[in-house]
């Protein structure tokens, strides 16, 4: 039995040598392709997460917020400010407003960062002999006249009933915007919320005159968008700020509004009353000429815009009189330089002060003075009347117009 089956076992023998000869041949490749094969990807090293990349060489780095900045939440929108809604409650409680139509109106106010640059600009002191004849000259003593006669009743009306010579109501206006030809363009709840809230300097200053021009369009009716005026707020052809506008402007007419922007009447007894509230009597000298001694006024030049003495007190600082005066009023001394290196010495009365309360300068106050008398000895002797000035023809008109001529004969041949 056993020796029956030797072929079949050594048979079976060859088989395993040649299964185990196999498999080791396999094992042997696996290590050889083992050893060949790239090394496994995810093995790779990875950058850490907090290892900031690196920056392009252009990189702005000036323009880039700081890391922390980066991290803040965008401000709220202007009329969702803090300070501003802190404003919106103050006028709801003092005045009865209603804050939600507060609220909307200053969301619809279009911020006007540029006019900033303006207030901080320095401020240029010209002598007089230069600022002069930005505003005393033919052109304005011209238009000053027509205006005069083009509503001449109205002033003369108007000059009477408040007591103020009428060549300064006619002056003042030309100085401010040449008889309302600038009044300004800018919305002025633009420009006030913007002053009030975005110019810590004068913050305090322009929040009481936004305060001001919000009661003066409440009274008016008025959405208070309609109103334009200079980057300061200054409206009209009286160029009023909003205080004055609310506290001394007039209906003349009696329409129930006091319309300082298109109204003659108005605008004529809103500047008068502006006049008289801040002092002036008619018939009473502006401006004496002075003579000075000595170097003890020097100190009152600085101090230019009160009334601090009367004219007898004037002589203890060298300062007199070049005129005889009628009783002893008060006066300020308003040195001008009226030519390179050439100083006149004036004393300005309760008149002259008035007009430096509608703008604190001596240079100002005597440009309306001196305008005014120009343009009334112009309006009494028409012979003084500057004449109108010949338009300019450029020389490239005068060419395209004889080229013109010479066309149309050209035709008529
Ligand atoms: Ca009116």
């Amino acid at each position: 039995m056993s020796g029956a089956r030797p072929k079949p076992a050594r048979r079976q023998d060859r088989m395993e040598t040649v299964l185990r000869l196999v498999a080791f041949l396999l094992a042997l490749a696996a290590l050889c392709a083992q050893a060949d094969s790239p090394p496994d990807q995810t093995a790779q090293p990875v950058p850490q997460q907090d290892e900031a990349p690196a920056l392009p060489v252009d990189a702005d780095i000036d323009s880039m917020p700081p890391a922390d900045e980066a991290q803040l939440p965008p401000p709220p929108p202007f009329a969702e400010r803090a300070d501003v809604q802190a404003f919106v409650d103050e006028l709801a409680l003092q005045h009865g407003f209603n804050p939600l139509v507060l609220t909307e109106q200053f969301r619809q106010v279009d911020l006007r960062p540029n006019i900033l640059a303006i207030f901080d600009r320095p401020s240029t002191s010209r002598p007089y002999y230069q600022f002069r004849p930005d505003f005393v000259n033919p052109t304005r003593i011209r238009l000053g006249v027509e205006f005069w006669h083009s509503h001449a009743e109205l002033i003369a009306a108007v000059a009477e009933q408040y007591g103020v010579e009428p060549e300064y109501l006619v002056s003042i206006l030309g100085v401010e915007t040449l008889w309302g030809r600038n009044t300004g363009k800018f919305r002025v709840m633009d420009v006030l919320s913007t002053a009030a809230f975005d110019y810590p300097r004068r913050a305090d200053f322009f929040r009481s005159e936004l305060r001001e021009f919000l009661l003066l369009a409440r009274e008016e009716g008025s959405d208070p968008f309609g109103f334009r005026g200079s980057y300061a707020g200054a409206m009209g052809m009286p160029q009023f700020m909003p205080s004055s506008y609310h506290r001394f402007a007039q209906d003349w007419d009696g329409d129930g509004h006091r319309d300082i922007r298109d109204n003659t009447g108005d605008i004529l007894a809103s500047v008068a009353n502006y006049f008289v509230a801040h002092g002036w009597a008619k018939g009473q000298p502006v401006l004496l000429p002075a003579q000075v001694e000595g170097e003890a006024w020097q100190p009152l030049a600085a101090d230019k815009f009160n009334l601090h003495y009367r004219i007898s007190e004037l002589a203890a600082f060298g300062v007199r009189s070049a005129v005889a005066v009628e009783g002893d009023p008060l006066a300020v001394l308003a040195p001008l330089e009226s030519a390179p290196g050439v100083t006149d010495f004036w004393l300005g009365l309760g008149n002259f002060y008035a007009l430096t309360r509608y703008n604190r300068s001596t240079l100002y106050a005597m440009a309306v003075h001196e305008l005014a008398l120009a343009i009334k000895a112009a309006w009494l002797d028409p012979s003084l009347l500057p004449p109108k000035p010949q338009p300019v023809v450029r020389k490239a008109n005068k060419r395209k117009a004889k080229q013109a001529v010479k066309r149309k004969k050209v035709r008529r041949k």
